[in-house]
């Protein structure tokens, strides 16, 4: 079952908790105002036929761990490296267990803890990052609808927030809260 908290920024590991305290809860449904889906299924059947049913045509299997993964520390910077993409990342946990940050309409980081039968759809245009925690160990399915177009576009370039995916996702999400 996913838990979701508000990213405590302090200087520990990113693979910590980072929780404030007290802590401070996400529920799903604040995380689905931000567009973020979650499902929890039992088994594989049951993610083919979601697949089946929002066409998603494509998949591979991704395991990170530091024995498993080519150039892991180069990987798992870029996954934490703040960015977008122009797909929806689709993840189906499979083992092991990691850390989704996203931001939220007011910039802040929430932090969402996945572990398996765990999917989450991260939208077009969010931002977003990964981490393991200090298991350092995941496998997850990764979902697509076409060819993978996993492309992260970090934050820090500045053509990034003019990308149309970004528009489309305040216009869906951050748009109507106002
Ligand atoms: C991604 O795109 O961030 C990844 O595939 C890594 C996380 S999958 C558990
Ligand atoms: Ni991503």
């Amino acid at each position: 079952m996913v838990n979701a908290w508000f990213f405590n920024p302090t200087d520990e590991d990113k693979r910590e908790l980072h929780q404030f305290v007290p802590n401070q809860p996400v529920s799903l449904e604040e995380l689905a105002k931000l567009g973020v889906e979650y499902y929890l299924f039992d088994d594989q059947e049951s993610v083919d036929a979601f697949a089946l049913q929002r066409q998603y045509k494509n998949r591979d299997l991704i395991t990170i761990h530091k024995d498993k993964l080519p150039n892991y520390e180069e990987k798992l910077e870029n996954f934490f490296t703040e960015h977008l993409h122009d797909d929806e990342e689709i993840r189906y946990i499979k083992e092991g267990t990691g850390y989704f940050d996203v931001r939220d309409h007011a910039d802040r980081w929430i932090r969402i803890q996945v572990e398996p039968k765990d999917l989450l759809i991260i939208p077009v245009g969010i931002y977003h990052r990964f981490t393991l925690d200090t298991n350092n160990y995941i496998v997850a399915l990764r979902l697509f609808h076409d060819e993978p177009k996993w492309t992260p576009y970090n934050r820090l370039d500045t053509a990034t927030d003019a990308r149309p995916s970004r528009d489309v996702y305040l216009k869906q999400f951050v748009a109507v809260e106002n």
